[in-house]
Parts: structure tokens; C-alpha cells; sequence
């Protein structure tokens, strides 16, 4: 039963799937906080934060919040030499607010200690990162073309699907689905 009602459900269907199409937001480069030691935070109960370090992939732009109580610790910013020796730098100033931000700004290995007593002797509080420049935006492996892997046959409009991002694709999917779907129950 083709009545106009339904041909005006198609029509707003095609409306909703092309503005699904163009308000689709472009895939953003997501910065990532990270909590030195998660749930630990920053003490010095020899929690292993070269071990919680070596499972994270920490990228310029990424942040770093050491929490702790205010009073009990501190943060300094030292150099390799200071990260081995667990010697804050003569004049250097630290952070003590407790929920110490800080961003990464710049690609390499950056090293934290804890200036308090022995914290960093004895307490392990000393943390070594290395910095990986900024995630790239423009590749990503959904929307890098795939010459060798021919499309599979259920693919509708391959050629949109190579350069769209995949919500634009799921919109494309979606969009026949919804109209089958309504057709069978004009
Ligand atoms: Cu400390």
C-alpha cells in the first residue's frame, strides 16, 4: 500500500539519513587523562609506577594528574640524572596542591619525583614516562583504503564507503534498513 502518508515517511526517512550524513562530527583527537597509579594515586607505598608507566601509551597532549593529600607529597619535574639519584633540583619548585595537573606539551622521556623525606628512595615515588609525539588525524585503519581485500558483495556504494568516515557508512546502512523496515509495515 504505496499511499502518501508512506511516501512522506520515505521522504523524511532520506532526510533524517542525509542529516545523519552531514551532522556526523569529524573523528577528534581525543586527549587522555591519565591518574598516576589510578586508584593508588601517588604515595609511597612502593606501588610500581614503572610498571603502571610501561602499560600506557602517553602522547603529547595527554595529561598527567598525580593525587594525593596535600601535605603528604609533592611533585618535582627532574631529569634523568635526579630520576636515578631521587635528587629534586636545587631551585626548582614543586607541586603540592594534591591533584597536580600537567600536560604533556612536548615529545621524549620526562621524569617525576617525590622531593618529601625518602619517598623516593625508599617509598618508590618516582615515576619515568616517555612522551610519543601527537596520534596522527589523518589515517585511521577504518578509513585507510584496503586495495587487496575485495569488498564484500553485500556492500552497497563500496566507493562511498572507501572515503567516508564510518558513521557516514552506518548512516548508508541504516538509511535501506529503515525503509524495508517500514515498507513492510505500510
Ligand atoms: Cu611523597
Amino acid at each position: 500500500m504505496m499511499d502518501s502518508s508512506m511516501g512522506s515517511r520515505v521522504v523524511l526517512l532520506l532526510a533524517l539519513a542525509v542529516a545523519a550524513v552531514v551532522v556526523a562530527p569529524p573523528r577528534p583527537v581525543l586527549a587522555t587523562e591519565f591518574v598516576v597509579g589510578d586508584e593508588n594515586g601517588w604515595k609511597n607505598n612502593n606501588f610500581d609506577y614503572k610498571a603502571w608507566a610501561g602499560s600506557k601509551e602517553f602522547h603529547v597532549g595527554d595529561k598527567l594528574i598525580f593525587k594525593y593529600r596535600p601535605g603528604a607529597h609533592n611533585v618535582y619535574k627532574v631529569d634523568g640524572a635526579g630520576f636515578q639519584q631521587c635528587k629534586a633540583p636545587e631551585n626548582g619548585t614543586s607541586l603540592s596542591s594534591g591533584n597536580d595537573e600537567i600536560t604533556l606539551s612536548s615529545p621524549g622521556k620526562k621524569w617525576y619525583i617525590c622531593g618529601v623525606g625518602t619517598h623516593c628512595q625508599s617509598g618508590g615515588m618516582k615515576l619515568a614516562i616517555n612522551v610519543l609525539s601527537r596520534q596522527g588525524v589523518a589515517i585511521t585503519p577504518a578509513m585507510a583504503p584496503v586495495p587487496s581485500t575485495p569488498a564484500p558483495p553485500f556492500t552497497p556504494a563500496p566507493s562511498a564507503a572507501a572515503h567516508d568516515a564510518p558513521a557516514r557508512f552506518a548512516a548508508w546502512i541504516v538509511a535501506p534498513i529503515l525503509l524495508i523496515f517500514l515498507s513492510t509495515m505500510a
